[in-house]
């Protein structure tokens, strides 16, 4: 039993500062329940591609075949992959600390990325576009990219990954 009783009408009727509060709560909520959809379909934010589900050793195998097939070179003991001129797809694992393998592109063709982990989570930073994706075991990110800048580009990972995580890096080479 409380020490005082509940007023009988607790509640007042609102008064107009109240009302202009809850008016621009309400309106801003409609906005927000609208922009939200209409920036996942027509925002340029979004990542332009998408996921496939897939398992570490899926794709790790298809990126082991990747190389395998597409050695062009080596670069600081990692294989230099580069594709023929009527493939798109191009393929990158993090994996044990590195990004795997080094990717030789062509300036303005068109390109389908295949990202994914071969352990847990990683970031792919590419530098110094400030291009970033997560990648995470299990899912193949497809990212449509065109390389329009020639040159080294060191892919970093951005997400602590353990205990090599800050010597874990990749490169993308354009011509
Ligand atoms: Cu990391």
């Amino acid at each position: 039993m409380s020490i005082h009783a509940p007023e009988k009408h607790w509640w007042k009727p609102m008064d107009k500062e109240e009302l202009i509060w809850l008016s621009i709560a309400f309106i801003w909520c409609q906005f927000i329940t609208f922009i939200m959809p209409y920036a996942h379909v027509y925002g340029d934010h979004n990542p332009p591609g998408e996921t496939i589900k897939t398992t570490p050793e899926e794709f790790g195998d298809l990126v082991d075949k990747f190389i395998e097939a597409n050695t062009v070179g080596e670069k600081n003991g990692m294989p230099v992959v580069e594709v023929g001129a009527d493939v798109k797809d191009v393929y990158m694992i993090g994996r044990n600390y590195q990004w795997e393998p080094v990717l030789k592109l062509q300036k303005g063709k068109e390109y389908r990325l295949h990202l994914s982990s071969a352990d847990w989570q990683h970031g792919f930073s590419l530098m110094p576009m400030n291009l970033n994706m997560m990648a995470l075991p299990g899912y193949d990110y497809v990212l449509k990219i065109t390389p329009n800048t020639t040159g080294e580009h060191v892919v970093i990972c951005n997400e602590f990954c353990g205990a090599g995580h800050h010597v874990m890096s990749g490169m993308i080479i354009v011509n």
